[in-house]
């Protein structure tokens, strides 16, 4: 008792010392547009938020503050081969043909790539207006298989990459034991992935230990996919780990579903809705192929669908249903995966426009008449933050302190006012629209870049003409 009465003595003063206080034109709060607003941040956290306010001492900005979004889903090393994979090779091309390029790009990294790759990726991701990510990470082990000296060396380079950045982490280190459906064994393109249950555990631990002095971070598990990790295995780690975010792949693409009857009879989010306790701490990555009656139990159990809408382009999975998940009341949030491009509002609107090439239709993802842009923008802040663990996505008191100026020097957004100015960034400006940045009240992009971009940006170079040496 009396020690958490000292605790909050204690933020108290240091919260009235180091109250930063910003003021915008604008501000999208939880109950909708306000303006003159002035947000008081203390210890990263929004302390408070009063609205038609004088400008004061405050520092003042023109355009619209709103909420930093969570990037619910990144595979952080992958940034490095962005653009390698758009070739035709000998054979059709396909996920699994991408997938073996792929293993074959990460054979050489090392823990210096890793991090420089990682760097440069979070810096861009801030850029764009993603204030926390969810890294789902799996290249753990040395290039023969062995784990390094250090079990978490890898996850202390994702974590590291994090605190030079600023971006909030949910580090989510991946259970990958098995090479197929049915337990078959991993293969050597797999080899740094894999643990047996113990040892993954173990890792998990490493993980706590890896972020320990990042504020914020939230560690959860991420079991890979039912091509993975056994029903025994999943059923062990969810077991051993009460808290946190459970993450795992399903249903990407079709030959999936069709591996997934053959073993076992039925389709991998039946399956999994059938072994699982799939609840609100679940985030199921794309979710691609889902019967009707799937997809209305999904969305009963109130886990969130982690949509990679670029990624599932460019990688030719398919079209989520959307539409469908929406109407059964489902929740969801936007990852950038393969991190093939880093932007927020193309997530958005290739989510969007996915739903209309296929229904032939417009303003598909809008359950209510108005505008598109703020109704996929809330619910992906909101889905976003329950799939990461953290507070974020409201401009509120208690909430972390992440936060977005749009720009109206941007010509998407000159004239913006209210939702104008969401719909203006994802369908008709971009990244452009996006100029300052605040992470845990964290002033980390100013004027659209991030404030140690040349470092960050030097150090990646140097890691990507290695490799390409
Ligand atoms: C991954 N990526 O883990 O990086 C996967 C490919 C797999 C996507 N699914 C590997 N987009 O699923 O086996
Ligand atoms: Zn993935």
């Amino acid at each position: 008792m009396s020690i958490q009465k000292e605790a909050s003595h204690r933020i108290l003063q240091a919260g009235e010392e180091d109250m930063i206080r910003l003021w915008f034109e604008n501000a999208l709060l939880p109950d909708g547009w306000a303006r003159a607003v002035t947000i008081g941040i203390a210890e990263g956290r929004i302390a408070e938020v009063a609205t038609e306010t004088a400008r004061g001492d405050a520092q003042a900005f023109a355009g619209a503050a709103v909420p930093g979004l969570a990037n619910l889903h990144s595979h952080a090393f992958q940034r490095g081969m962005a653009g390698l994979t758009e070739r035709k090779g000998p054979a059709a091309d396909s996920f699994w043909t991408w997938r073996e390029t792929m293993y074959g790009f990460l054979e050489r990294l090392t823990p210096d790539d890793v991090e420089a790759i990682a760097g440069q990726l979070y810096a861009e991701m801030l850029e764009a207006g993603f204030t926390s990510v969810g890294e789902f990470h799996y290249l753990h082990h040395g290039p023969d298989g062995a784990p390094y000296n250090d079990l978490g060396e890898m996850a202390g380079r994702i974590a590291a990459a994090a605190g030079a950045t600023g971006i909030g982490l949910t580090l989510l280190p991946v259970y990958y034991e098995h090479g197929g459906f049915g337990g078959l064994p991993a293969g050597p393109g797999q080899r740094r992935f894999v643990n047996g249950s113990d040892r993954f555990l173990e890792l998990v631990a490493q993980s706590r230990a890896a972020v320990r002095d990042l504020p914020g971070a939230v560690v959860g598990i991420a079991p890979h996919s039912l091509r993975a990790v056994t029903p025994e295995g999943l059923a062990r780690v969810t077991e051993a780990c009460p808290d946190g975010p459970i993450h795992i792949h399903v249903a990407e693409q079709v030959r999936e579903v069709e591996d997934c009857l053959a073993w076992s009879g039925r389709r991998p989010v039946e399956f999994l809705m059938q072994s699982s306790q799939v609840d609100e701490r679940w985030c199921l990555i794309h979710a691609t192929h889902m019967t009707p009656q799937e997809i209305r139990d999904m969305a009963a159990t109130g886990a969130v669908a982690g949509l990679c809408p670029v990624t599932e382009a460019n990688l030719g999975d398919g079209i989520f249903e959307g539409v469908a998940f929406l109407q059964a009341g489902g929740r969801f949030g936007v990852g950038s995966d393969s991190n093939v491009r880093i932007s927020l509002a193309e997530e958005l609107r290739t989510l969007e426009y996915g739903q209309r090439l296929r229904d032939r239709a417009r303003n598909c993802l809008a359950m209510s008449e108005g505008s598109t842009g703020r109704q996929v923008f809330d619910a992906a802040c909101a889905g976003g933050a329950r799939a990461l663990g953290r507070e974020t996505g409201r401009i509120a008191p208690g909430s972390s302190a992440d936060l977005v100026r749009l720009t109206p020097d941007h010509p998407a957004l000159v004239a913006a006012s209210g939702d104008q100015w969401l719909d203006g960034w994802i369908f008709a400006g971009g990244n452009g629209c996006v100029a300052d940045v605040w992470a845990r009240g964290r002033h980390v992009v100013a004027d659209g870049r991030h404030v140690g971009r040349e470092a960050i940006a030097a150090r990646f170079t140097a890691a990507m003409r290695g490799l390409s040496a």
